[in-house]
């Protein structure tokens, strides 16, 4: 950075009438003038750098500092207008937000994104550099933690009163790195040098219990009320962290709170006036580590303890908060449900059903039926899986000795749940055993789905499938019992990041074409049909789609060390690695395409690059074993000089947010290929049509809608359907069969089990293979044939060039209903019962220099 100091000029005020508006101008203004005074501002007055030394994190920093700004103020303003309203909020709890980087979000929300690059630039800064020092904050495992953070933005770009709460975790989710063909877990440490967007509020504290026991207690007021106190055995505090989440062209930032765990105080004194020091860091530390690590999905037995507590601490500080706002308001809790409407992200936070039992009937001394029915009025529960394992259940013994006074209240309120089962079905004992919170069969459990239903006014599932099949199979009693609590949420995503953002030469021929306002109002994509027959348009079309996979061609240079071609189709799989998303059944196609290509080296057929990116469960041995398998595969491709120029193979270490943002825009092709009846929604399908990849994929979760949208022509379609799966298993699945009968089957898989890919280890696969044709779970080699079938068909239309930009166009104009704005809509519609509040931009005012009058008031 080489630039001169900056004269001392009174800033242009545009605003009157104000005496803090000119001094503002610089930290409010959006001018490019504005800008760039307020980025050398922080790197002097924040960062402390003169700028001929500042680093490249100086100036992301600066940058980063200088747009917080302009949040601020917009938040300062939400916060007062929410106040002055007390309109109903929506709660959106959830372990998991996989918010992304920031800045970039920010920039465009904000509309400065240009003028951000202009400012940059006259300091001789690149932004797309600056963009690119920001860390990854990897607070979530996959899908529902990234829905999470889309439905943030869209509840803050539709102005509903929103808050997020979730944990912040001192190491998100792994870095993954590929050694030697095989993933290898990195700590993410993401906070090590602090995060621009978080702001810190100690003042907002509270004392969450842990353990111990309960006691009956006669109260002191001489009503001989019984209560029940609850002695703990440690106490931990959590304190806030705000991150504020604007939305698109309005001046509405909501509160994203995590917490973070401390201990009560910052030393036991006793134990270190007793001189055992070690002992109260000791504790201090412990109590730290409730919010150190976010756990992996298909983490089955390791750490439960902690990740229970871990459940509870952000549950139980954040209904805390949500009561301390309330009574702010009002005198007592009798109306919570009417201000607050809380929804439970899948069952990790369903702890919340007990919790508010236990404030309102323990502390707050309410009756347990007007608390019952106030609980029963707040909590919404979206399911996100159709895996009967992946259902959340606790140990019994585990979670009494972690919270033995929500066991108390869970058996409480399941002695009067199956009272009303026994009414509705009498002497039936099966339904009774299958719908009780409790699993007394075997092991004991506590079943937190049926908390969760049990608890809410309101349970949906992710996709139309999904929820159907909630309805006929893993929740079926419930909705025979309650078929009014059942509905259908279709998910959605964010076009701002995942269009706007990261396609933005995509997002400026739409503009063009079609003007503006498509980015709030997806539906006006469908404007863009008729130029799909528009030759000028298709080139246009073809060219951004080669320039977006020129970008990702640098970046797999930078991360995988290889050359890949751009004229290739961009065939890609980028999502966690399970079993039931069957990227093994990907790999075969690519071990049969190379085996066709090695048998008949004049077969014609569209070069492919298949690129695949996800990580796996540390513990999870078979997910890793396809990763394996999946890079000795692409090694021995990359090494053979006669697959050059036809096919190679590409796996993208480390796949996030901020790589998502360069993969999709770069996609032809949508891996979505999961066992029909597995996949809840997925979400990912959608982030590809809408940058114009074509999907191939089965009749599971959203693909469903997808095809539905975009019609049979223009989506390759494969596989089982749901029901057709339910009768092969019900008839008996025998995977080997499908071996002996298919001699291109038996090919593939013999190639792979002989070590071919493992310089003749045959044992490094062997219970790959061992497992496909004995069990295949997935039904893999059931779908074999029918996928190779399909990938011809995709192959001879990526052929056809002006067939396949056709296409892609129609998948783009037919992506509208996939925006999270329109999912946000019918939430808000159909489920929370909540309007949009407008906020109205103004300049701190005199009255607020008044901080007398609000200092009791605040925090
Ligand atoms: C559970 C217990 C202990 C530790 C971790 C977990 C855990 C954590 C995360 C279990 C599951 C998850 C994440 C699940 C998930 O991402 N599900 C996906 O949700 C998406 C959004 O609805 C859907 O689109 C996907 O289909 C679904 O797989």
């Amino acid at each position: 950075m080489n630039v001169e100091m900056e004269k001392e000029n009174a800033p242009p005020v545009e605003a009157v009438g104000d005496l803090l508006v000119g001094r503002e101008e610089r930290r409010t203004g959006l001018s490019v003038d504005a800008l760039r005074r307020a980025i050398l501002d922080k790197l002097v007055y924040v960062q402390a750098r003169f700028p001929q030394v500042a680093t490249r994190r100086d100036c992301f920093m600066a940058l980063a500092q200088a747009v917080r700004d302009r949040l601020l103020q917009r938040w300062v303003q939400t916060a007062r207008t929410y106040r002055d309203r007390g309109s109903r909020t929506v709660c959106y709890m959830s372990a998991e937000f996989l918010i992304g980087p920031q800045l970039g979000n920010n920039l465009i929300n904000l509309g400065i994104f240009d003028k951000a690059r202009q400012a940059t630039q006259e300091f001789g800064l690149d932004l797309e550099m600056l963009l690119d020092q920001e860390e990854e904050p990897g607070l979530g495992n996959g899908g529902l933690g990234r829905l999470a953070a889309c439905y943030l933005d869209s509840l803050a770009t539709l102005e509903i009163p929103a808050i997020g709460y979730g944990i912040l975790y001192e190491f998100g989710i792994f870095t993954q790195a590929i050694r030697d063909g095989q993933q290898v877990e990195l700590t993410d440490k993401w906070l090590r040098a602090g995060s621009p967007w978080l702001i810190h509020r100690p003042s907002i504290a509270f004392d969450i219990k842990l353990g111990g026991h309960t006691e009956f207690q006669f109260e002191a007021n001489g009503e001989r009320r019984l209560r029940v106190q609850w002695i703990p055995a440690k106490v931990v505090r959590g304190t806030a962290w705000d991150m504020p989440v604007l939305g698109y062209g309005v001046n509405t930032p909501n509160r994203l709170r995590l917490w973070s765990a401390e201990a009560p105080e910052s030393f036991d004194f006793a134990a270190f006036n007793a001189g055992n020091y070690y002992q109260a860091v000791d504790a201090q530390i412990r109590s730290e580590t409730i919010t150190k690590v976010l756990y992996p999905n298909d983490e089955t037995e390791a750490g439960q303890e902690l990740r229970l507590e871990q459940q509870y601490f952000f549950v139980a500080c954040s209904l805390k908060d949500m009561i301390r706002l309330q009574l702010q308001r009002e005198k007592n809790l009798d109306h919570f449900d009417e201000k607050f409407v809380i929804q439970l992200n899948d069952t990790h936070p369903s702890i919340a059903v007990a919790e508010l039992m236990r404030l309102l009937v323990d502390e707050y001394m309410m009756e347990w039926d007007p608390a019952w029915a106030i609980t029963r009025k707040t909590f919404a529960y979206t399911n996100h899986t159709l895996l009967p394992e992946a259902l959340e259940k606790w140990r019994l013994a585990l979670f009494k000795r972690v919270l033995p006074r929500h066991f108390e209240i869970i058996c409480e309120i399941n002695l009067r749940f199956l009272d009303e089962v026994r009414i509705r079905y009498p002497g039936d004992d099966a339904r009774l055993r299958r719908m009780s919170l409790i699993d007394e069969d075997g092991a004991h459990y506590v079943r937190m789905a049926n908390l969760a239903v049990v608890g809410s006014f309101a349970v949906n599932g992710v996709a139309r499938l999904h929820s159907e099949l909630l309805k006929s199979d893993v929740l079926k009693d419930f909705y025979e019992m309650w078929p009014e609590k059942f509905n259908n949420k279709t998910n959605g995503v964010t076009p701002r990041r995942f269009v706007v953002l990261a396609n933005p030469t995509m997002s400026g021929l739409i503009e063009e074409t079609i003007g503006p306002g498509w980015v709030t109002d997806m539906k006006r994509l469908r404007e863009l049909e008729p130029y799909a027959d528009d030759p000028a348009f298709r080139e246009s079309w073809r060219r951004i789609k080669t320039g977006n996979k020129s970008r990702l061609v640098g970046e797999i240079k930078r991360f995988v060390h290889v050359d890949v071609d751009p004229a290739s189709m961009f065939d890609v799989q980028v999502k966690r690695l399970h079993e039931y998303k069957r990227q093994h059944l990907n790999i075969l196609h690519v071990v049969s395409l190379y085996k066709r290509l090695k048998d008949n080296p004049d077969l014609v057929i569209a070069p492919r690059t298949v690129i695949f990116g996800g990580k796996a469960a540390p513990g999870y041995f078979m997910a890793k074993l396809i990763i394996r398998l999946i890079n000795a595969v692409a090694d021995v491709i990359g090494r053979d000089p006669a697959m050059h120029g036809k096919l190679q193979v590409v796996f993208f270490p480390n796949y996030n947010v901020k790589h998502a943002q360069s993969i999709f825009p770069a996609a032809d092709l949508s891996e979505q290929i999961s066992l029909a009846g597995k996949e809840a929604s997925g979400t990912g399908n959608m982030k590809f049509q809408m940058n114009g990849a074509l999907t191939i994929g089965t009749l599971d979760g959203a693909n469903v809608e997808i095809r539905e949208e975009v019609g049979d022509d223009n989506f390759f379609l494969f596989g089982m359907s749901t029901p057709e799966v339910m009768e092969l298993r019900r008839t008996g699945y025998r995977p080997r069969t499908y071996y002996d009968a298919n001699p291109h089957l038996r090919e593939v898989i013999d190639l792979i089990a002989s070590g071919f890919f493992t310089k003749g280890d045959r044992e490094i696969f062997r219970p790959l293979i061992d497992h496909l044709l004995n069990h295949d779970e997935y039904m893999v080699l059931a779908d074999f044939q029918s996928y190779i079938d399909c990938q011809a068909r995709v192959s001879e239309a990526y052929l056809d060039v002006d067939r396949w930009t056709r296409m892609s166009i129609l998948n783009v104009a037919r992506s509208g209903f996939f925006s999270s704005d329109r999912a946000i809509r019918e939430y808000c519609d159909e489920i929370w019962n909540v309007k949009p509040v407008r906020i109205e931009l103004s300049h701190l005012s005199g009255e607020d220099m008044q901080f007398t009058r609000a200092i009791a008031g605040a925090d």
